[in-house]
């Protein structure tokens, strides 16, 4: 079940493409329990390692010398050391040699691996790191520990007291879930002015247990004499290795989960981070597009009232004159009407295309009404037969008034009082003539009103907010946040797994 667990942590880590770190690595190849030994110099530690493989004070036992040599010591056939963890030499059959030889290695400075054929071993690895408490690079030895240590034994002369350093190194196990049992060593010591002998001292240590934090259970140990008390040490930690190595295993699990969790989150924050400077980048893209699009329009608004007004005035100009000078026909004044469309379409399919908007549809001008302009010709031609009464005149005039409109005629007409029959006739013409143009005159007024409205809200309407709300959610879509949120909940759901 663990080890289900285990694997599909993996299977996680590997889906998103991270990197096993120590502790998934640890949890991945280590099945073997992991006991830690740890504790100020002389408190005996390496006397305890001598007592546990039934040695003869044979790994190097002083008060001194406190060194930077890791012993590892694992299970094997014979009696036997290394540097590597391979091609492991023997010791020497004889003691004193043997006690020789671990002298030298214990001021290796090294990491010395033991092989010993103790049956202890075959449950649990021994690390004893000296001098963990003397040297400054503690915390690489502390994260070592950290990621192997299936139980510490915390080792405290029985006789001394706990130092805040000690208090919080055994805080700094419990924050970690990592399991300790305290050794309170060295019972053989007595000391008859503090009333300290063999029937007063568990007392005193139980009394002095209570500084000692979230341990498992202690011991008072006497490597030196009592051997029967290392016997119930190996004792315990035998029979419960099995709950032991579970709750740590469990508790390993729960941590690197942690630590991927937090590793994950981190990562999705830097992603965030990147994704909101992008669209920080678009939205200046954006609004610079925006600026661009209003400025384009606005040149080319201006340039089409400029054309359509030329146009325009081309356009009556040219009916003016054709009327005038009776010239054309029909369908000549038609074809000028729809030729003026055609070229407002032309400019708005070609400046406006971007806003992509409706052309409405061309105005359509009846042919009758051309026809009744034209109508009026003859009746035009009696007009000026006897407009030609005042021929010097009247010549000059009739070129001015090429472009004049109708009405304007009119009222000159009936100013100069000439009010005949014909000459009603004649005001009725220029007033029929004069309100035909201005129908013409409306229905192009009004309708490049709506061409200049609609170009007018299309300006409007492409000038939206950029929406980085749904910008946004589309990176992060398409980015790797949503893999990662959901090895997330995967790593929460691990717990489920029975
Ligand atoms: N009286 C007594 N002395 C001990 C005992 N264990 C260790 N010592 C002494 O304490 C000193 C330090 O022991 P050692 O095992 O080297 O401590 P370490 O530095 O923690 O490994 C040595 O002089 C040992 O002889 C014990 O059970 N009883
Ligand atoms: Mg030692």
């Amino acid at each position: 079940m663990l080890r289900k667990k285990i694997s599909t942590i993996v299977e996680i880590v590997d889906s998103i493409n991270f990197e096993h770190n120590k502790l998934l690595e640890n949890l991945e190849n280590d099945n073997k329990f992991t006991v830690f030994l740890t504790g100020k110099s002389g408190s005996g530690k390496t006397m305890l390692i001598n007592a546990i493989l039934n040695l003869n004070e044979e790994f190097y036992v002083s008060s001194k010398v406190s060194t930077l040599t890791q012993f590892r010591v694992y299970y094997g056939n014979k009696f036997e050391y290394s540097f590597s963890n391979s091609s492991y030499q023997e010791f020497p059959d004889d003691i004193e040699e043997r006690k020789q030889k671990l002298r030298e290695l214990n001021n290796s400075n090294k990491i010395v691996y033991i092989h010993n054929s103790d049956s202890i071993l075959k449950y649990m690895d021994i690390i004893d790191i000296p001098g963990f408490f003397d040297f400054r690079n503690k915390n690489e030895y502390l994260n070592e520990l950290f990621i192997e240590a299936d139980i510490v034994l915390f080792f405290k002369p029985y006789n001394e007291m706990i130092t805040p350093e000690e208090k919080q190194f055994l805080n700094s196990l419990t924050e970690k879930n990592i399991q300790y049992c305290v050794l309170f060593t060295k019972t053989d010591i007595t000391n008859r002015v503090e009333g300290l002998n063999q029937k007063t001292i568990p007392d005193f240590v139980k009394n002095h247990s209570k500084s000692y934090g979230e341990y498992l259970e202690y011991f008072l140990i006497s490597a030196k004499k009592y051997r029967e008390t290392i016997g119930e040490l190996k004792k315990y930690l035998i029979s419960n290795y099995l709950d032991i190595s579970n709750n740590s295993i469990t508790n390993k699990i729960e941590r690197v989960k942690r630590q991927y969790i937090d590793s994950i989150n981190d990562f999705i924050k830097t992603l965030l981070n990147k994704i909101n400077v992008e669209v920080e980048r678009e939205k200046d893209i954006f609004d610079k597009n925006q600026i661009e699009i209003q400025i384009k329009m606005m040149e080319q608004k201006e340039i089409l009232e400029i054309n359509i007004t030329d146009n325009k005035n081309n356009l009556f100009k040219n009916i003016n004159r054709m009327l005038n000078s009776n010239r054309g026909n029909v369908d000549e004044l038609q074809n000028l009407w729809i030729g003026f469309w055609e070229k407002i379409k032309g400019y708005l399919e070609s400046d406006f295309s971007i806003l992509n908007f409706h052309i409405p549809d061309l105005p359509y001008i009846d042919k009758e009404i051309f026809e009744e302009m034209m109508n009026l010709e003859d009746l035009l031609k009696l007009i000026d037969s006897n407009n030609s009464n005042d021929e010097d005149d009247g010549k000059k005039k009739k070129k001015k008034n090429d472009d004049e409109d109708f009405l304007s005629k009119a009222i000159e007409f009936i100013k100069k009082k000439k009010i005949s029959g014909k000459g009603i006739k004649s005001v009725e013409i220029y007033l029929k003539r004069a309100s035909l143009q201005k129908q013409m005159n409306e229905i192009t007024n009004t309708k490049l009103k709506i061409i200049a409205t609609t170009i007018s809200d299309s300006t409007q309407e492409q000038r939206t907010e950029f929406d980085e709300e749904s910008f946004k959610k589309i990176r992060i879509k398409e980015s790797e946040i949503p893999k990662l949120e959901k090895a997330i909940v995967n790593l929460e759901k691990i717990d489920a797994i029975r």
